[in-house]
């Protein structure tokens, strides 16, 4: 079966055909950040027309809650301003095909999890640290995508209550401390401003403002995972996103969590797919859920 599989980001739109979780026919764009609601409806014609005749069915893993194959935005400003969008609806205009949908960093997770050593790991855990923070679970072996869409959005947990206020309307979220935006804030405020790429590079030539703000990140990011292994007994935490996979970012997160007490901490790799997860992820996630309805 062959799946045109769809991943939205805040910041990139990737699309490819997948087939036997193999990438090809890979495209990058950016998401839209102005227009947003006519924007998407236009890049998702587009996108179908171009693939149009490759595919058996359509795979999305988008940022935000997808849940009835509506997406509803936990943080609106990750997206351009867009709170609600009918994604589903969107994309079933210009196919007959089937169309399957769920939250990006639930897709990753569940690629993720299928090269994951299973009969020793049975709770899970994957985490982007992206435009946005975003997670997802698997426990006792099964992705939790029911019964709202929401498990996972772990980023929206609390890192510091009194820390900034997070896009979605909370205080402190680890969110609005870990992730690309949240460094960008800071980082666009300095004399000398800069983008997270570019914070990156002076984080690892040992610039001291640089190496506070991805320090930070990486300390809640710590945090973070030790709260899912002592919550849920989770066994092993994997890395994601263009600022988790950053070089320098999880040796540093890694040693904050060394630093905890035994009992809090995992192990924690970076994603063996890397950019890729979420399409691996959707399209085989999205084939178990039709064998399901056959
Ligand atoms: P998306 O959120 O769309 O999935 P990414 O995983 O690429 O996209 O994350 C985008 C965020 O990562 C942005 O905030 C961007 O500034 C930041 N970023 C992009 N490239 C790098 C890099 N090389 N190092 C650190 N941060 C990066
Ligand atoms: C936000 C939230 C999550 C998403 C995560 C990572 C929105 C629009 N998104 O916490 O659903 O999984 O960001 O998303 O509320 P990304 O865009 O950084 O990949
Ligand atoms: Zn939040």
């Amino acid at each position: 079966m062959r799946c045109l599989a769809l991943d939205i980001g805040g910041t990139k739109m990737a699309t490819a055909i997948v087939s036997e979780n193999q990438v090809t026919q890979r495209k990058q764009i950016s998401t839209p950040q102005e227009n947003v609601v006519e924007a998407m409806h236009q890049t998702l014609a587009q996108l179908l027309a171009d693939y149009a005749g490759q595919f058996d069915y359509v795979a999305v893993a988008s940022t935000g809650i997808i849940n009835n194959g509506i997406l509803t935005a936990l943080n609106p400003k990750n997206l351009g301003g867009l709170a609600y969008f009918p994604l589903k609806q969107s994309i079933s205009k210009h196919t007959s095909k089937p169309v399957l949908l769920l939250n990006d960093a639930q897709a990753a997770t569940y690629a993720e999890y299928q090269l994951q050593d299973k009969n020793n790991i049975q709770n899970f855990a994957f985490i982007t640290v992206s435009t946005g923070v975003g997670g997802g679970l698997i426990l006792n072996h099964q992705l939790l995508t029911e019964p709202n869409g929401i498990a996972g959005h772990i980023g929206h947990t609390v890192a510091d209550p009194n820390g900034p206020v997070c896009g979605c309307g909370r205080v402190g979220c680890v969110e609005a401390i870990a992730s690309g935006r949240a460094i960008e804030a800071v980082s666009k405020q300095w004399c000398d401003p800069c983008d997270p790429k570019e914070v990156f590079a002076r984080f690892r030539k040992m610039d001291e403002k640089a190496t506070a703000l991805v320090s930070r990140s990486a300390k809640a990011i710590a945090n973070l995972v030790a709260d899912l292994v002592i919550g849920m007994d989770v066994q092993k935490v994997v890395l994601g996103g263009s600022v988790g996979l950053a070089e320098g970012y999880l040796p540093l997160v890694n040693k904050y969590l060394s630093e905890m007490p035994e009992i809090y901490r995992c192990p924690l790799d970076a994603a063996q797919l890397g950019q890729d997860a979420g399409l691996i992820g959707a399209a085989a996630w999205a084939q178990t859920q039709l064998t399901h309805l056959e």
